[in-house]
């Protein structure tokens, strides 16, 4: 049975929970809190971040959302993710590694920090400011990114 080690609000976590549901893949939750650089986590990930996907049965360590997504695609028949031509899929890949840079940068990961790690880890009190910046940054008004006719065509896919 996989496990997956990650995080609720951590947004590369989601995209994995995201994947595994669509894909029908069973898996147990392990709630990790990747700033407590737990020993255990870190002798999994050396980079202590999460998600991280194990099978112990296999033997089976996958790192990376990326690459946990890219496992599943190549595993798991059916309800292709990333789909169509060469072209729809070199979009879809386009889109996921733009919305993953672009979105933790200046939405998921100042919220977050502000919200939580600041709070938590730091014990600081909040920056007001931040959130609307972040919630100003997640309507990407006027972008051209946000005037792409659509986003990876369709069926449904991991964009
Ligand atoms: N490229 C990685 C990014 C993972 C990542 O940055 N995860 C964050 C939580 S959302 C983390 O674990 N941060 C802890 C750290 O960087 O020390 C992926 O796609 O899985």
């Amino acid at each position: 049975m996989w496990q997956l080690y990650q995080f609720p609000l951590c947004p590369f976590s989601r995209k994995i929970r995201l994947l595994l549901g669509e894909k029908g893949v069973g898996y147990e939750l392990v709630r990790e809190s990747p700033w407590e650089r737990r020993d255990e986590f870190v002798d999994l990930n050396p980079a202590g971040r999460t998600p991280v996907m194990v099978d112990e049965g296999r033997g089976q360590v996958l790192i990376d959302s990326n690459a946990i997504a890219e496992y599943f695609e190549e595993t798991v028949e059916g309800k292709a993710m990333i789909n169509g031509t060469a072209a729809n899929r070199a979009e879809i890949r386009r889109l996921v590694a733009w919305f993953d840079q672009e979105f933790y940068f200046e939405v998921t990961g100042p919220l977050l920090f502000e919200r939580m790690q600041k709070r938590i880890v730091h014990r600081q009190p909040p920056d007001g400011g931040a959130p609307s910046e972040a919630k100003k940054a997640a309507t990407m008004g006027g972008s051209a990114e946000a005037k792409r006719p659509r986003w990876g065509g369709s069926p449904a896919n991991s964009a």
